[in-house]
Parts: C-alpha cells; sequence; structure tokens
C-alpha cells in the first residue's frame, strides 16, 4: 500500500505556493495544487518551473464550490493548504467585492467542501498581520492575542477567514490551524509589492534601463522575512498535535525608506536622485507598522529563521541583476 501523504495546494502558483510545493515535495508528499484559468496559459506556471513534471494541476476557483467539492473528491488530501486569495492590498480598494469573493467567502468555500466530503482532512489557511490594522500590544508589538482591527478590504475579508476557520474548529472539531504571517518576500514575488519593485527598479536604474522609481507611502515599517522560512512554519504548523493560531515573523521592522536605501546603496546609487513620490500608490488608509512576536511559534515548532533582511535583499537583487544581463 502506497503511505505516500497527499497534499492540496490553492494558490500554488503564487509565490509562496511555488515554495511550499518544492518543500512538500521534498519531504516526499504527493502534491496537487488548483489553478484558476488564464487566458495567458504560458507565464502563468513560471514560479513552478522546478517541479512542474512533479506535481498534479487541477483547474479550480476559490469562488467555486463545485470546482472545490470535485477536487477534493478526487484527491484525497490529507493536508489542505488554503493559499488562493487576491493578495494586494491596494489593489484590495479597487476591488473590495472581488476580493471579499475570494479571500474571504473562497475560504469558506473550502471549508465547506471539506466539512462535507472529509471533515478529518487537515487545513491551513493563509491569514495575515494585515488583520492587525494599526492595533498595537504597548511594547510595540503584535502577537496572537493582539485586537483586530483591520484597515483595507483585504484585511477585513482575511479576517472573516480567520474567523471562520476558528468558528469551523469549534463547532465541528475540524483540524484546522491559521498561520498569522508578516509580510514574506523572495525574487519569486510579484513586482507591484514594494520589496521586488525597489528591486527591480533599483537594478534597471543601475544597467541604464530606466531613471526613476514612483513609490508611494515611504514612512511605513513592515516586519519582513523570506517566503522559503515561512512556508516551513506552514507545514510545522499543520504537523502539531492541535490546530491552533500562530504569528510567524522575524521580530525586526524597517521602513519603506529603509529598505530603499539599502537596496540602492548595495547598487552603489544615491536614492534620492532617483525616488519620485506618487499618489497612485498611496492607499486610502494606511496600515503604519507592523512588527510581529512569534514566541509562541518558536516555542511550540522549534521554527528558526535561515534568511535576514539583508540577505534576502541581496538575493532579489542578484536575481534581478542576472535577469537583466542575460536579456541584454
Ligand atoms: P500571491 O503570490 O498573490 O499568490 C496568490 C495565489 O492565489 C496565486 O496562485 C493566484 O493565482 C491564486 N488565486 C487568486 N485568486 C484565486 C481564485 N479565485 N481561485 C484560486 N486561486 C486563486 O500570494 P502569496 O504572497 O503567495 O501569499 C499566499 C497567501 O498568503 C495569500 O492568501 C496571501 O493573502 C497570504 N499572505 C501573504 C503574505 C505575504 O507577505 N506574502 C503575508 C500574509 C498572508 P493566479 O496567480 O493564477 O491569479
Ligand atoms: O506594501 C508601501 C505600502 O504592497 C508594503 C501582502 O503580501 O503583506 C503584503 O501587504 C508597504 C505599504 O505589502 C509602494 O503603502 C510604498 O505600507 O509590499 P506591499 P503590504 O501592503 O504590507 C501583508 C502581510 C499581506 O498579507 C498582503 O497579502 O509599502 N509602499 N510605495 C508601497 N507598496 C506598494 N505595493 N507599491 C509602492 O509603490
Amino acid at each position: 500500500m502506497d503511505n505516500k501523504k497527499i497534499c492540496l495546494i490553492t494558490g500554488i502558483n503564487g509565490q509562496d505556493g511555488s515554495y511550499l510545493a518544492e518543500l512538500l515535495y521534498n519531504k516526499g508528499y504527493e502534491i496537487h495544487g488548483i489553478l484558476k484559468r488564464n487566458s495567458v496559459s504560458e507565464n502563468q506556471t513560471y514560479r513552478l518551473n522546478n517541479i512542474f513534471d512533479k506535481i498534479h494541476l487541477h483547474y479550480g476557483d476559490l469562488s467555486d464550490l463545485s470546482s472545490l467539492i470535485s477536487v477534493v473528491n478526487k484527491i484525497k488530501p490529507h493536508e489542505i493548504y488554503n493559499l488562493a486569495a487576491q493578495s494586494h492590498v491596494r489593489i484590495s480598494f479597487d476591488q473590495p467585492i472581488y476580493t471579499s469573493n475570494v479571500t474571504g467567502i473562497g475560504t469558506l468555500n473550502l471549508l465547506e467542501a471539506v466539512r462535507l466530503i472529509n471533515p478529518t482532512i487537515k487545513i491551513y489557511q493563509a491569514s495575515s498581520s494585515e488583520m492587525f490594522g494599526n492595533s498595537i500590544d504597548s511594547d510595540g508589538f503584535q502577537r496572537e492575542t493582539t485586537p483586530m482591527n483591520p484597515v483595507s478590504p483585504y484585511g477585513c475579508a482575511k479576517v472573516f477567514s480567520y474567523n471562520i476557520c476558528r468558528n469551523y474548529r469549534n463547532s465541528y472539531n475540524m483540524f484546522i490551524s491559521n498561520g498569522i504571517l508578516f509580510n514574506h518576500e523572495s525574487p519569486r514575488r510579484g513586482t507591484n509589492f514594494v520589496t521586488n519593485k525597489v528591486c527591480k527598479e533599483a537594478v534597471k536604474i543601475k544597467l541604464g534601463l530606466s531613471n526613476e522609481l514612483k513609490l508611494g507611502n515611504l514612512d511605513a515599517t513592515r516586519d519582513w522575512g523570506h517566503a522559503k522560512d515561512y512556508v516551513e512554519a506552514m507545514w510545522l504548523i499543520l504537523q502539531q498535535e492541535e490546530p491552533d493560531d500562530f504569528v510567524c515573523s522575524t521580530g525586526i521592522s524597517h521602513s519603506v525608506q529603509e529598505l530603499v536605501e539599502y537596496v540602492f546603496g548595495k547598487l552603489d546609487l544615491d536614492w534620492e536622485q532617483y525616488i519620485k513620490q506618487d499618489e497612485k500608490f498611496l492607499r486610502p488608509e494606511e496600515l503604519h507598522n507592523l512588527k510581529g512576536d512569534c514566541t509562541k511559534l518558536r516555542e511550540k515548532t522549534g521554527w528558526k529563521l535561515n534568511y535576514t533582511f539583508e540577505s534576502m535583499l541581496d538575493e532579489m537583487i542578484d536575481y534581478w541583476i542576472e535577469f537583466y544581463v542575460n536579456q541584454k
């Protein structure tokens, strides 16, 4: 009999989904993922290039309950990692209803599919530090007990998902855990998120391919870690004896300006010559400061960081240098 663990990853072609698929493949899992239909299928799976022929992809969409029922019924997973979302905070102000339907109600669709088919399947829910909004404990950190006051449609949708997961866990005795992850980045990060936007555009300026970078708020601070470290936390969270909720963070925060200074400095560029402010990148309501305390995760699971803020950005800068130099 084949004892291979089977997992289903929603959002498998996203930043985190692709790293998680690689991690779980190396741990011996049979990997399945859902992919939503896109008119340009060529680019949709580029993050999965390393393992494309070793995984199983199924068409599915979090907003389509019937597709979730079909795939859960067909593959009979032991673990589901729900990473699919409209995950961009600024865009959630432009598309609040779509974001709520996918990032909020989409989670409920998945929970219902699992409850109806096999409620013993373990579920990881990709919760977010964006749920805290501007709540901060008196010591400057956010942790599992910090009140949630979201300041974006994305944050509101994630709070719904977080709460409905806890409600299903308590009501139906299901194994559902929330990872409350702070910002995490990598060369696979979408280039409309600030870290990869800054790395990509600074490299273009260095190579003479551009001469300015338009940004929004430089004063906000974030607790930035590397996605590779954070997918390890997702797996550890589902290996615990009991379902629970965990903050995952580095405990160190930097402002957007510090991020810019580091990246431009690394490339021997004077950032003040190139940065322009553009209102287009401001949010109607900003989340000002994020810094997480992940003591519970470290103590209960032994999770450790392998990357620093600097080594993560160095990897991202090197990725873009190689990308543009090879393209020339
Ligand atoms: P990402 O790169 O934006 O990936 C999102 C994934 O969801 C993509 O694979 C996307 O597919 C898929 N997706 C979007 N709408 C869908 C739908 N209706 N049905 C099925 N799939 C859909 O995000 P990420 O950075 O990997 O983050 C993973 C999860 O963690 C997300 O839920 C995000 O909100 C959450 N999170 C992220 C961070 C962070 O800092 N990265 C922090 C906390 C929480 P397409 O690309 O084909 O559209
Ligand atoms: O913005 C500021 C912006 O879009 C970070 C998502 O993964 O993490 C992510 O959400 C900060 C904000 O990430 C630009 O105002 C300045 O203060 O990279 P971001 P985010 O909004 O923190 C959380 C935890 C998630 O869960 C989300 O899914 O940078 N900023 N200028 C800018 N941001 C962007 N995108 N673009 C700018 O030009």
